[in-house]
Formats: structure tokens, C-alpha cells, sequence
């Protein structure tokens, strides 16, 4: 493929990448000091490079009132998550300094809000992984890509997602894995082992010049669906058209229903998210068909059908077993093996 230029990509949301990076005030030591919880820190971050835009700091009262009531920004803009800083008063100071990381989780009484200029980014957690859009957006120019399908995911990819992210690659350019590596909750799998059943699976079955895997910094707020559209937009500054949703994506236990994450992108106008949503059905291995399929494209029953859960993984794990390839490569099983042995 040949290159194309970066404004042949999708549009940033908004219209352009916003970079909030900049020289630090003269009068920085005079400042007060907030600290951050990590996933403030990590919502900084995206502040900083772009990958919230059109953001360009943490939101005010207006915006979060429009945000929560109708997942839009006060300007109208669909977004969906509030990206906000809680803090316990009122600085002095129209400035304040942002450090990192405050493991306090008490819920704050008010939100600060403003635009923020980020002179220090936080190190990355994968220095090699750590992508900014801009640099995603030259990086599928460069190989000729326009049509780029973007894979959130929090969990060790098992079969299922490699089903998902290969039928997604059939009709568009390119793939970008994009795990996320802010904080999840204590009982998902650490991101180092993670990233390195990522980087197993990529090394072994899909084609290097159709695939980057790059580290999406946010926070998990499992927020189901509308973390779903927060996720897609996230992706669209990245340089994704398109962006897979799966069986509860982003949900938590069954607090969600199975595809609400995708029922909730009706609730926009066609093409005013502008990146395509990719819907898929849960996915398992059915011995019959001896491939990956859904309802939609396997005539079976239950009996024929292999749907681990990711319980039933980690105890098998956990007893040093290794789960079936049905479920997950031997590569990735082998990976997660060691790191519950460790
Ligand atoms: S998530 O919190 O990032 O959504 P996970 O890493 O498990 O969790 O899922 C990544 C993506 O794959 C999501 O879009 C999810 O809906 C999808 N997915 C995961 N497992 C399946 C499955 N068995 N069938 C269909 N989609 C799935």
C-alpha cells in the first residue's frame, strides 16, 4: 500500500487534535499543589496529547450537566463520559499544579475545571507501546491506511476477540490494538501480563504490516455503554474509522444487558459520531463448525458449543491447567500460566 497523507484520515472529533502540552509557568513554585488520583492522571494525559479532543482540560458545569443528562457536550458535540477533577475546595488561585498520584478514593465534594497545559507527561507504562494520536494518525499514513479498525480491550485476548478483530480486518486496511493500561479494577488481569499476551498472539498469527498494538493510557470506568461511545470517540482521534463493540463491552458482572453497549449508538444520528461502531455478536468455538462463530453464523446448540467464562479460566489457571485452544492459544495460555505461578 502506499502512504497517503494524515488528512485523509477520519476527522479528529471536533475537527482537530487538540495539543495541550506546553512551558511550565514562571511562577510554578508559587503555585498550589493537587494531587491526582490515577485515573485523573491518566485523563490528563489524554488532555495533554490529544486524545480526548475536542477537550482541552477537565469539564465544567455546563458541559457535565449536558454530558450526563444528554451525552453531549455543552456545544452539542455527542460525548459521554464527564472527564472531571474532584477536589475538596476551592483553590485560591485561578492556577493551580497537577501532581500525581493520590491512592485516596474518598468521593471529592466539588470539580475544578479548566484548560490544562501538561509541561511533564507521566511516563508511560509501555514506553514502547505509548502512541499519541498524531503519531498513530503518521504511523497509518504512512502504511497506506485509511480504513482502521481500533480494538479496546482490558482482558488477555482469547479467541473470542482474536474472532473479532480478524473478521473486522477482512474489510477495512488495518488494526490497531489498543489495550487499555490505566487502572482497572484489582481482580483484572495486570497490564504487563497482558501486554505481553498481546504481543504473543500478534507474533504468531496475525500479519505484522496489517497490525500496531499500541497502549491506550485511560482508566477503566466501567461504564458499559457509554464508556462504548467514550471509547469510540477516543479511538476516532487516534485515527480509527471504525471501532469493534462485542457482548458488554465495558460492563461489570450483569449490571449491564449483553449489547446494550451497542443498542446506545442509536441514540445518535447516523454519521455524526462519524466513526463506525462494528457490532459483533458473543462469540464462541463450536466443535461442530471446528471454527470461532456467533448465533448468527452457527446453526448448533449449546452442547456443540465452547463459551468459557473468564471465572472458569482464572480458576483453571490458577490450578496451573492449561485452558483449552478452543478458548486460548497455547501461546497466551502459557503466558498467563507463568504469571499466576509468579
Ligand atoms: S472491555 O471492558 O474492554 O470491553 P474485554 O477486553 O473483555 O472487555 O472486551 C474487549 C472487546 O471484545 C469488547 O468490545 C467486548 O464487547 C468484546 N468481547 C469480549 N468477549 C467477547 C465474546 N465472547 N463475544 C463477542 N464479543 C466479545
Amino acid at each position: 500500500m502506499t502512504a497517503v497523507a494524515t488528512e485523509q484520515l477520519i476527522r479528529p472529533h471536533g475537527g482537530s487534535l487538540v495539543d495541550r502540552t506546553g512551558d511550565a509557568p514562571d511562577d510554578l513554585d508559587s503555585l498550589e499543589t493537587i494531587t491526582l488520583t490515577p485515573r485523573e492522571l491518566s485523563d490528563l494525559d489524554m488532555l495533554a496529547c490529544g486524545a480526548l479532543s475536542p477537550l482541552e482540560g477537565f469539564i465544567g458545569e455546563e458541559d457535565y450537566e449536558r454530558v450526563v443528562e444528554e451525552m453531549r457536550l455543552a456545544r452539542g458535540l455527542p460525548w459521554a463520559l464527564p472527564v472531571c477533577l474532584a477536589v475538596d475546595r476551592a483553590p485560591e488561585g485561578d492556577q493551580v499544579v497537577l501532581p500525581g498520584v493520590a491512592r485516596l478514593y474518598a468521593q471529592k465534594p466539588r470539580y475544578l475545571a479548566g484548560r490544562v497545559t501538561v509541561f511533564e507527561r507521566a511516563d508511560p507504562a509501555f514506553p514502547e507501546l505509548a502512541k499519541d494520536p498524531a503519531e498513530t494518525r503518521a504511523e497509518f499514513a504512512e502504511r497506506g491506511w485509511r480504513r482502521v479498525v481500533g480494538f479496546q480491550t482490558r482482558n488477555p485476548i482469547h479467541r473470542a476477540h482474536e474472532y473479532l478483530t480478524k473478521v473486522a480486518l477482512e474489510t477495512v486496511d488495518g488494526l490497531l490494538v489498543h489495550p487499555l493500561v490505566g487502572e482497572t479494577k484489582s481482580d483484572d488481569v495486570p497490564s504487563a501480563t497482558r501486554v505481553e499476551c498481546y504481543r504473543v498472539l500478534l507474533d504468531s498469527y496475525y500479519p505484522p504490516d496489517r497490525v500496531v498494538l499500541s497502549a491506550f493510557p485511560a482508566a477503566m470506568r466501567y461504564a458499559g455503554p457509554r464508556e462504548a461511545i467514550w471509547h469510540a470517540i477516543c479511538r476516532k482521534n487516534y485515527g480509527c474509522s471504525h471501532f469493534i463493540v462485542g457482548r458488554d463491552h465495558a460492563g461489570v458482572g450483569s449490571y449491564y444487558g449483553t449489547y446494550d453497549a451497542q443498542l446506545i449508538f442509536d441514540e445518535f444520528e447516523p454519521h455524526e459520531l462519524d466513526i463506525e461502531p462494528m457490532f459483533f455478536e458473543h462469540s464462541f468455538w463450536c466443535n461442530v463448525c471446528g471454527s470461532m462463530a456467533s448465533t448468527k453464523s452457527c446453526p448448533h446448540g449449546d452442547e456443540d458449543r465452547v463459551a468459557l467464562s473468564g471465572t472458569k479460566v482464572r480458576e483453571m489457571l490458577e490450578n496451573g491447567e492449561i485452558p483449552p485452544v478452543e478458548f486460548t492459544r497455547p501461546e497466551v495460555a502459557e503466558v498467563l500460566i507463568a504469571a499466576y505461578r509468579s
